[in-house]
């Protein structure tokens, strides 16, 4: 099975298994679709005049990208070899965003501001994008001083940096770091969005510094930069170019720093990773729903512990009330001429008799009923909207993560559940469901991709 093949299967499979249960539990189809969809992508994010659009000319080979000193480009572009016979061309961002078949329909949240700042460019003779898109992207500016963006910009990339296969961060030494727009996405939206690991680092134009101690001390302002934005003490690994075409001399003060080739095979090699990153990401999205679940299970067992503790003693108390009703109040009262058990034992059963016991009976059930679904289960939900983390165990960096992209809406299902839901969830077969698929599903198609 080639990877397209795979991909299709995979997705097949989980709508078949586990699509009802993510919805049951309010998780958005599109989350897991839009994983599953199209090609494999790479995101180029950074300062503005960094050298982004330039680097992207030269993987293409053509000059697609309009470059320039000052903050150039103010468009998503997603660029990709045409696959139909229609021929090289722009496409609008509306048709983009709206196109089902392709992953950016969670940008519609964005509005139309976004939509003029977005656009496909589809080109002819560049092999290297038959399986594979880049999206470059306006470059970051420091917001204080530059005029705002009048879409969220952040939110964006961060959807964007969610499809990534790659994201490449770009830098140059004029600016090695300080901008409020890079810091804010280094510190709060890429690790909500982009696993560590699919992220890169680059310095670009490093030929424009003076003289090998400006090119020092530059890097050394990056590195110090990112360890302040990560707030990670190892330094991750920082790839040194610059474009041969536009720099003046091909070695840098005779440095002999040049990882420009690398830094392309690795950008092109993305197609390599996408099927082990589709499997991570279908694997997040299953841990997520299965923590949504865990915390569900543990709310509906308290929630039933009550009942049956209500229940206990409801059942005593219509026992009582059927004997009593049945022979008291016929003994006292004398009415009705004699009392159902009466007319059980002599043989007789008259059905009209039960009447009264029976409805002392059910009084206490309907009691109870109102009582824990007015007052019990309300508390009850109150309690753990309040203070949801109190249903798990939260034991591993890795369980906390998940947690904090489910909590929100395990509060919402708390909220939204009632006496019924509770006594007749399914959780834990919904639990061993996603068991089986994880150990058995998943394992399978990660054998396959080895
Ligand atoms: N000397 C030199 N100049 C470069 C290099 N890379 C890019 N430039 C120049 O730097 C300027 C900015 O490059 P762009 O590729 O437009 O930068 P960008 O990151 O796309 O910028 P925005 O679109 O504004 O975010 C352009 O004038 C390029 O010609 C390089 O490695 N060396
Ligand atoms: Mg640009």
């Amino acid at each position: 099975m080639d990877e397209k093949q795979l991909q299709d299967d995979l997705k097949k499979r989980l709508t078949k298994k586990l699509a009802a249960l993510f919805a049951s539990y309010l998780f958005q189809p599109e989350d897991m679709e839009n994983l599953l969809k199209w090609k494999p992508m790479v995101l180029m994010l950074g300062n503005y005049s960094s050298g982004k659009s330039t680097l992207i000319n030269e993987l293409v080979g053509q000059d697609i990208q309009r470059t320039g000193q000052a903050p150039t480009d103010d468009s998503f572009t997603v660029i990709t070899e045409v696959s139909d016979q229609e021929g090289a061309r722009s496409v609008p961002g509306a048709t983009v965003i709206n196109d089902e078949e392709m992953p950016f329909v969670g940008l519609k949240a964005y509005g139309e501001r976004l939509i003029a700042h977005f656009e496909m460019k589809l080109i002819d003779n560049a092999p290297a994008l038959s399986n594979l898109a880049i999206i470059d992207s306006p470059g970051m500016l420091d917001s204080v001083t530059e005029k705002n963006r009048d879409y969220d910009y952040e939110g964006v990339i961060g959807e964007l940096a969610k499809l990534a296969d790659l994201v490449v961060l770009m830098f140059d030494p004029h600016k090695a770091g300080t901008i409020k727009e890079t810091y804010d996405a280094i510190r709060t939206v890429l690790p909500m969005s982009a696993m560590e690991d699919r992220i890169i680092f680059v310095m670009s134009r490093i030929d424009e510094c003076d003289n090998p101690g400006d090119l020092v001390r530059s890097y050394g302002t990056l590195c110090w930069n990112l360890s302040q934005m990560t707030g990670r003490k190892d330094m991750p690994r920082i790839f040194l170019t610059f474009s041969p075409t536009l720099a003046r001399e091909q070695e840098v003060h005779g440095l002999r720093i040049d990882e420009r080739q690398e830094l392309k095979e690795k950008i092109l090699a993305t197609p390599k990773l996408r099927l082990s990153h589709i499997l991570q990401d279908v694997d997040r999205q299953i841990n997520a729903l299965q923590l949504t679940i865990e915390a569900m299970a543990t709310f509906s067992a308290q929630g039933r512990r009550l009942a049956r503790k209500g229940l206990s003693v409801a059942l005593a108390v219509s026992l009582f009330l059927f004997f009593f009703l049945d022979i008291f109040v016929q003994r006292f009262a004398g009415f009705p001429e004699t009392s159902f058990l009466a007319s059980l034992l002599s043989g007789e059963v008259v059905a009209r008799l039960l009447l009264l016991p029976v409805a002392g009976f059910m009084l206490p059930l309907f009691g109870l009923g109102l009582f824990l679904s007015q007052w019990q289960i309300p508390r009850l939900a109150k309690r753990h909207a309040a203070q949801p983390e109190g249903l798990m165990e939260l034991d591993t960096p890795y369980r906390k993560g998940v947690w904090l992209k489910v909590r929100e809406r395990v509060v919402e299902l708390i909220r939204a559940t009632r006496l019924r839901d509770l006594l007749f969830a399914r959780h834990r077969r919904n639990l061993a469901k996603i068991d089986r698929f994880l150990t058995r599903d998943m394992q399978e198609y990660y054998g396959k991709i080895r």
